[in-house]
């Protein structure tokens, strides 16, 4: 198929800052107008044709994945299983505008700096290699074996390859990942930071150290057999729309659900479902049975609350409210636990969680009452300085009554993008255990370095300090997303060379080392032909299904290459310099053309070297693919160093907001896919034509002489003398907790200081920081 190929990205003059409009905000989530009114962009763009190539093979088992989010598929699939954002990605990617070969050199440098990310979206799909000299101030269309060139001699350059680092967006595929990884660790570092170090490393770390596993112990069935699901931290309205059909099936099989959340999000409180005939004309779903209105941070006091109350209550009636027989096979730390939490200080659990003590209550009511109880979180639990233990306690309350490996029971943290949980099962960490090393130095005959890179954070440090000087990006905008926005474009102009494999144009490709290339690649929805024939790829939700995904319509450039081809060519020139060690002449030796041929060989060896991926070959063909073991879901095994589930000890703490100040947490608009700005608009909080808002509650307002409308400058607070500030942005009064405000990321990174990281994870603390609000000048 001929596609049209424009020039032309979308008229922008509509997006306009000064004339944000605000609206109440909505209570009900999705429904057929979401759908359709996301279908209108699609059809206008890429014409009928398109549109329904990608929008029906969404999520279809001969389809692609969706790429919006890792939420499930539900094994008997709907012909419709998608949903309004999930439509906004395939639009997104699968348009036919592309950016022209003039684009280059009519928009230097100094001048694209100055665009936004939506304006650096829109200009469409990237199409050549481009490649920007160190000193100059454009890039300029470079051949493919040009831009493998100065990646070989620039890292084989380098005094020690952990002056390098090798950064991987959740979107790649398990192919891709496994690619990479040897790659890099062959070429010689564990610098492999990732995506999933911002966002979901809190939860790794808490459900390893406890329980032996940091993935959900749930399977996609478990929600309609649950009788208590709790909600933690998590917008599923605009994050995880599909999530709401489960939560509706389960709802109808008499489920109570919990919202935990300093927001009323419109996905929480009532959901049209449009595949029904109930959600089309009807009122919809009420979803939550209690919301329970917690401060920013105060999770942790509300669930060692909730812990307690369910001692007390096995005190008052013994024997019958624990697991006794799950606690003493299973578990340890029971008495450590009771004894800490007899001393819970009530008041602090009070000014913690801002709620009044009967929601308490009744959340331990609704908790002791059910049989079967699912607790879910994203964001909001694991971008907080007490993450790790918030999430520890989590752990805690599940084990109590033995809501872990029974059915319709679980911890079930609910991951961010497509593919981030089966890039880690690939190897894709900057300290992957020394089991998966072996693994890869006897499939490859070679010695995988064994000291910890840096993860996100770190990197950062490093590109300041002068230590890392190459970065190479596998998708993802790592200048957008992480944290203290002024601190990494610094440390990324410090760098001799960055290098982005990407879909489209982002801060990332605008704010460069000296040298700069950007590598374009095929996004998910493209047919990716090789030599041997048509490949698909496969990719983990976030209940540990693993499965094929193969795009269905014709790439937007014959000149593209595939995600896989340009890290197998990079391999090739990089490695083959470096063969002089005898082992990395072994990895250099490896058939990387035959991987770019055919990705079965690539699953060969993922079959050898991933634990779980045995005969991966012949089990992702299977009709939806297979589903990874999991200790604790299928066998109550925890692969803790004592073989036990740990139930922790962990010390209350919550950020106290100082006198005049407010906590802000940044969060994702309905518009958005983390730093890909699709419009301007916040539909379900009512917000129009603006970003530039900070949510704020009414009281907060009168205090601090405010009125809703004015505009301000927010500084954050934090122990350095830094003023790191956002200016003029517009106050809008919001049912948010007092003391707590929002704003959306990416723009409010530039509040979030690099050093205000998770404890125990070194995750960016954005959803808690100190900030003053100022009247704009
Ligand atoms: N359409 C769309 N889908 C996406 C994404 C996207 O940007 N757009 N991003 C993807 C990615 S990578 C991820 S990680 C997920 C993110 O999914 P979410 O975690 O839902 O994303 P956030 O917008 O960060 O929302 C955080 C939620 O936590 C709440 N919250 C904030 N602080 C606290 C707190 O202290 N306690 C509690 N209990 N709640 C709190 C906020 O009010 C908000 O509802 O979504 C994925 N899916
Ligand atoms: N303040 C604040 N900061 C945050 C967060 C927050 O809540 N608040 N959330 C954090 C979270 S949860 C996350 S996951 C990170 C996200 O961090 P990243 O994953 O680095 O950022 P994205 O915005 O998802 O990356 C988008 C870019 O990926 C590229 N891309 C899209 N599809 C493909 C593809 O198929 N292949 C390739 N190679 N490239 C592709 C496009 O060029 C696009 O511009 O941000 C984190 N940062
Ligand atoms: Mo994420």
């Amino acid at each position: 198929m001929r596609l049209p190929v424009s020039a032309e990205p979308t008229n922008l003059s509509d997006l306009n800052d000064d004339n944000i409009e605000v609206t109440h905000p909505k209570s009900w989530a999705a429904g057929v107008p979401g759908v359709l009114h996301s279908m209108q962009p699609a059809l206008a763009k890429m014409g009928p044709g398109r549109s329904f190539k990608t929008l029906l093979a969404m999520n279809q088992k001969d389809g692609f994945d969706c790429m919006s989010c890792a939420w499930p598929d539900p094994a008997h699939r709907s012909s419709f299983e998608f949903c309004e954002n999930g439509a906004k990605a395939v639009t997104w990617e699968a348009t036919p505008v592309t950016v022209p070969t003039s684009f280059w050199a009519q928009h230097p440098l100094s001048e694209l700096e100055d665009k936004s990310e939506y304006w650096l979206g829109m200009q469409g799909r990237l199409v050549e290699p481009v490649y920007k000299p160190a000193g100059e101030d454009s890039y300029r269309p470079v051949s493919w074996s040009e831009a493998f060139d100065v990646i070989a001699q620039t890292l084989n350059g380098l005094d020690s390859p952990d002056e390098a680092a090798f950064y991987t967006s959740g979107r790649a595929s398990n192919e891709a990942a496994f690619a990479y990884q040897l790659f890099v660790r062959a070429f010689g570092t564990n610098n492999l930071p990732d995506c999933s170090n911002m966002c979901h490393e809190s939860t790794g770390w808490a459900m390893g150290q406890t329980i032996g596993i940091g993935k959900s112990t749930i399977s996609y069935e478990d929600f309609a057999l649950a009788d208590l699901i709790i909600m933690m931290g998590q917008n599923p309205g605009t994050n995880h729309p599909r999530m709401l059909t489960a939560l509706e099936g389960a709802k109808a099989n008499g489920a109570e659900i919990v919202a935990v959340n300093p927001l009323p999000e419109a996905g929480l409180r009532r959901y049209k479902n449009p595949q029904t005939m109930r959600g089309v004309i009807g009122h919809g779903t009420d979803i939550a049975d209690q919301f329970v209105q917690i401060r920013l941070g105060g999770d942790m006091a509300l669930l060692q609350a909730v812990c307690k109350r369910v001692l007390d209550a096995e005190a008052a009636n013994p024997g019958t409210v624990l697991d006794h027989a799950f606690l003493e096979q299973h578990c340890v730390g029971l008495e450590e636990l009771r004894q800490h939490l007899t001393g819970l200080d009530e008041r602090a659990v009070l000014a913690a969680t801002g709620v009044r003590v009967e929601v308490i209550d009744e959340l331990a009511a609704r908790y002791l009452k059910a049989q079967r109880v699912i607790i879910t979180w994203a964001m909001g639990l694991t971008q907080q300085k007490k993450a790790v233990a918030t999430i520890k306690e989590v752990i805690n309350l599940l084990l109590l009554r033995g809501n872990i490996g029974k059915p319709g029971a679980g911890a079930s943290p609910i991951r961010g993008h497509s593919n981030v949980q089966g890039d880690r099962t690939m190897g894709i960490w900057e300290q992957m255990p020394p089991q998966f090393l072996d693994a890869l130095a006897q499939e490859f005959h070679f010695n995988p370095p064994r000291k910890h890179g840096v993860d996100a954070v770190d990197s950062v440090r490093a590109m300041r300090d002068g230590a890392i000087k190459v970065w190479v990006g596998l998708g993802g905008n790592f200048v957008g997303a992480v944290s203290d926005t002024a601190v990494v474009e610094a440390a990324v102009r410090r760098t001799a060379l960055s290098v982005q494999i990407s879909t489209k144009l982002n801060r990332s490709h605008v704010v460069t080392g000296e040298a700069a290339l950007i590598l374009p690649t095929m996004g998910r929805t493209e047919i990716d032909r090789q030599i041997s024939g048509e490949q698909f790829v496969s990719v983990e939700d976030t209940v540990c299904a693993v499965h094929a995904s193969q795009g269905t319509v014709a790439p937007v450039s014959p000149n593209l290459l595939s995600e896989v081809a340009i890290i197998s060519r990079m391999a090739r020139a990089v490695l083959a310099d470096r063969a002089g060690a005898a082992d990395v002449a072994n990895v250099a030796r490896v058939d990387w053309a035959g991987f770019e041929a055919n990705y079965d060989l690539i699953r060969e060896h993922i079959s050898r070297v991933v634990s779980g991926c045995e005969n991966y070959n012949e089990r992702i063909r299977h009709d939806g693919g297979f589903v990874l073991a999991n200790g604790p879901r299928d066998s109550r095994t925890f692969s803790t160093p004592t073989g036990k589930a740990h139930l922790t000890v962990n010390q209350l703490e919550h950020i106290e907001i100082p006198p005049g100040r407010l906590l802000l947490q940044t969060l994702r608009s309905h518009d958005q896919f983390n730093t890909t700005i699709y419009g301007n608009d916040d539909r379900y909080r009512g917000i129009k034509k603006g970003r530039h808002v900070v949510f704020i509650n009414k009281h907060d307002l009168a205090t601090l002489g405010f009125a809703d409308g004015d505009f301000v400058d927010v500084h954050s607070e934090f122990n350095d003398q830094v003023d790191r500030v956002l200016r003029n942005y517009r106050l809008v009064v919001y049912p948010t907790p007092r003391g707590c405000a929002a704003a959306y990321f990416p723009e409010a990174n530039v509040l979030v200081p690099l050093d205000s990281v998770a404890e125990g994870s070194n995750t960016p603390v954005s959803k808690a920081v100190v900030v003053r609000l100022e009247r704009a000048a």
